[in-house]
């Protein structure tokens, strides 16, 4: 009986295993690849070189994603085709298995690879080669490759970024494109002090940095109306002076396992975090936690307005540098990043000879736990180490006073890359002392050239800042940062002889449909050509 089942069960099987292995060729090879013109796509940033070859790469249910097995055994490899697994297969509803192999796969499949010593590409370049019948992404290091994933996940259809699986068909146009970018600084700074952003909003705006291939994330942590990371020698820095926000909210903090989450999360995307802690000036959260800070021996009152230059550490205490010294060990121990940030902006009822004083010891504090530098213009004033970074927002003086000491840049000047600004006059959200910003302004500049005696190797590249006294949730900061932080990610990558504004504005409008399909919440400028595709969300 039993022997007859089976007979019968392999029998009935048979013509089905037929049926479905006819239907897996046909899916997969039956229409022809459609032509596609590799040059025409919409990519943001604009790639260094691109050779189009009119044909096209189609995902199917059967394609696999396989990374060269390392030669260390590391399978930091497999976690990237892990994440663009996660990235494709929402949209897809394709299995999209991850395999370590180690030769190039057969055709219909993805393959990540790591190429020896390509100078040209350096840290973060790649290299895209897609025919008919292979994906291969090959870079000097798994950066490089993070970043390369971000280009194939703009040349399919915008409707890939839907969490809802959408009909395709899943085309990448077929052709080379070799990238690497202009500078190796691109970021963005998020206030968390003036309102303060729980770790997933902080995660998500992660995630839209990543997209547009930026690799350093800026978290201003304290300032007047809010201290936001905890440090355990000085508790009462969160418990009280984390207490509010502007307008008297209840502000917030991150413990220090939540900080180390953010790391972590930017880390596997291969962005730096650089923790700020603002001093001497827009210390009031401190300075309301602790009476010993000030000068007086009186704590403040917490602050809620949006008033700045007010407050200043007592900068001829001893306890004041025992505290930096502090606060800089535990920050210093949570990140992996080269940099801290020590704000040094706006310090007016700081006495130039006192603030001076100030950062110089500062600069050793954070030397000394093996980080560097990196403050607002004004800390060139003092006698900075070469290793430390000036990160350039108004003051062209000191920019110049950087270069001659032989100091990096960051530029951020605040009439084209903060994100706080206006729009325009009509725009509800934001500031405008700086400038009104439309997203031609913001685009329509080169860092290079910006400042009269700063040129592209005083430059580590651009930062794009977003102050959040009038910014209260992510939509806000999604409203005032895109577009045209996606414009800043193009500067800090293309080279400025390959960007044009009257092409930009075209290849932006473009990105509406990515922009709806990620759902964020982007100022639709009148000044773009918006064209809004099926986003796959239907
Ligand atoms: N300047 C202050 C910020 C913020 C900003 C708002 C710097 C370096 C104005 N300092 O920009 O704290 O208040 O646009």
């Amino acid at each position: 009986m039993a022997s007859a089942m089976r007979n019968y069960q392999r029998t009935a099987l048979f013509p089905a295993l037929i049926f479905f292995f006819l239907m897996a060729m046909i899916s997969c090879t039956s229409e022809p690849p459609t032509p596609k013109d590799l040059s025409k796509e919409n990519l943001i940033p604009k790639p260094v070189s691109l050779t189009a070859t009119g044909s096209s790469f189609r995902l199917t249910e059967n394609t696999g994603i396989y990374v060269q097995t390392p030669s260390d055994g590391s399978n930091e490899l497999t976690q990237l085709g892990q994440y663009l697994a996660d990235l494709l297969k929402p949209a897809t509803g394709f299995p999209l298995p991850v395999n370590a192999t180690r030769e190039a796969p057969s055709a219909g499949n993805i393959y990540l690879a790591l190429s020896a010593g390509d100078a040209e590409l350096g840290e973060e370049g790649y290299e895209l080669e897609v025919t008919e019948s292979l994906v291969k992404l090959s870079a000097n290091t798994p950066a490089g490759l993070f970043r390369g994933l971000q280009t194939i996940r703009q040349l399919l259809p915008p409707a890939i970024e839907s969490k809802k699986v959408q009909p395709g068909p899943w085309e990448i146009a077929s052709g080379a494109i070799r990238d690497y970018p202009a500078y190796v600084h691109r970021g963005a700074m998020l206030d968390v002090s003036r309102h303060f952003f729980g770790v997933d909003d902080v995660k998500r705006y992660i995630d839209l940095l990543a997209f547009y291939k930026l690799n350093v994330l800026h978290l201003h942590l304290s300032d007047d109306q809010g201290w936001r990371i905890e440090i355990k020698s000085w508790p009462n820095l969160t418990a009280h002076g984390g207490s509010t926000e502007v307008g008297g909210g209840e502000g917030g903090y991150y413990t220090q396992e939540q900080y180390a989450d953010i790391v972590q999360y930017a880390q596997a995307r291969y962005i730096t975090l650089i923790p700020e802690i603002d001093m001497p000036g827009h210390t009031n959260a401190a300075l309301a936690s602790y009476a010993v800070l000030n000068c007086d021996g009186k704590a403040t009152e917490l602050y809620t307005g949006i008033e700045v230059g007010f407050s200043t550490l007592c900068t001829d205490k001893d306890t004041t540098y025992k505290f930096i010294d502090d606060v800089i060990r535990e920050l210093s121990a949570l990140t992996p990043g080269p940099y801290i940030h020590i704000g040094g902006d706006e310090s007016h009822v700081t006495r130039k000879d006192d603030y001076i004083y100030f950062i110089n010891k500062v600069q050793d504090i954070v030397r000394s736990h093996g980080k560097q530098m990196i403050g607002w213009d004004e800390i060139t004033l003092a006698s900075l180490n070469p290793g430390s970074v000036a990160q350039f927002w108004a003051n062209a003086d000191n920019a110049k006073a950087a270069v001659e000491q032989g100091v990096k840049l960051i530029m951020s000047p605040a009439k084209k890359t903060y994100l706080d600004m206006q729009y325009d006059s009509t725009t509800a959200l934001g500031l405008h002392w700086a400038a009104y910003v439309e997203v031609d302004s913001a685009y329509i500049w080169d860092p290079a050239t910006y400042v009269k005696g700063v040129s592209k190797e005083n430059i580590l590249g651009v930062e794009s800042p977003l102050w959040t006294e009038t910014i209260t949730n992510m939509d806000e900061i999604e409203y005032m940062a895109f577009p045209r932080l996606a414009g800043h990610a193009e500067i800090g990558w293309t080279p400025a002889a390959e960007r044009n504004w009257e092409e930009y504005k075209v290849r932006l409008g473009r990105h509406e449909a990515r922009f709806n399909a990620m759902r964020v919440a982007f100022y639709p400028s009148p000044l773009i050509p918006w064209e809004e595709e099926a986003s796959g969300d239907q």
